[in-house]
């Protein structure tokens, strides 16, 4: 009898990886630039889409897929800003992948987008390995998960351009001290840019929307 060894986590990687750099043709194809947010469950995701949706529709064509176990509840969000979205419901599965996002782009008006939002589902853990076709990957925490969130969960945060410390304005309550999450932040990829936001004072918000205009189609 042979031995046949399988490697099983490697391939579906590699096949992830090949239909991330599909979507990610067909988007710079559309001009469209890709930013998939992933972080913790409950940080502010959708929240600081909404704000950037608000802050951006005037002069960007703006759409977002929301990916959740349960996704309409955010997609019903996203739709109430005048925003074309795709909810994706994982079911059990804690993270989107390539496969269901080239689904999703085929449900979105791509023509009359230069931005997409694409929602992961919130953990910091499953959406690290996965490339859906991003340009931009950004990770959001928020103080209320405690200030030793980011050092417990360094991977995700070596992969991604910007990390954001939400909901400062609620530090001292939670007793949670947002300047050494950023400093966890930096020490665990010298290379990111990190911001600190609240959605209740509108801190660090202008930072935010500065970020996602001046990332727009470096692709192209
Ligand atoms: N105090 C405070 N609350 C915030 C802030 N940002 C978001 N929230 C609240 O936090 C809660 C969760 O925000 P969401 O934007 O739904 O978080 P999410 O990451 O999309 O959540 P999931 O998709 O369920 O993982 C909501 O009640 C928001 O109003 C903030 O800056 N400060
Ligand atoms: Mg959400």
């Amino acid at each position: 009898m042979h031995d046949i060894r399988v490697e099983v986590g490697f391939d579906i990687l590699q096949a992830n990886e090949a239909l991330a750099e599909k979507n990610r043709a067909l988007l710079d194809d559309f001009g469209v630039t890709a930013f998939n947010i992933m972080g913790a469950i409950g940080s502010g995701k959708t929240t600081l889409i909404e704000l950037a949706a608000d802050r951006l529709g005037d002069r960007h064509g703006i759409g977002a897929i929301a990916g959740d176990i349960v996704a309409d509840i955010d997609a019903e969000r996203f739709k109430r800003h005048n925003v074309p979205t795709v909810p994706l419901n994982t079911g059990k599965e804690c993270h989107l992948d390539a496969h269901l996002v080239e689904h999703a782009l085929e449900r979105l008006p791509l023509d009359d987008l230069d931005i997409l939002f694409i929602e992961n589902v919130g953990n910091l853990i499953c959406p690290t390995d996965y490339s859906l076709g991003e340009h931009h990957r950004v990770v959001i925490v928020s103080v209320s998960e405690g200030d030793d969130i980011v050092e417990k969960h360094p991977m995700i945060f070596k992969t991604c351009s910007l990390a954001i410390v939400n909901k400062v304005d609620i530090a001292k309550a939670v007793n949670a001290d947002a300047d050494k999450m950023v400093d966890d932040v930096l020490r665990i990829n010298p290379r990111i840019k990190a911001l600190k936001t609240s959605k209740t004072t509108g801190e660090g918000v202008d930072d935010w929307i500065k970020f996602i205009e001046g990332n727009m189609n470096v692709h192209r």
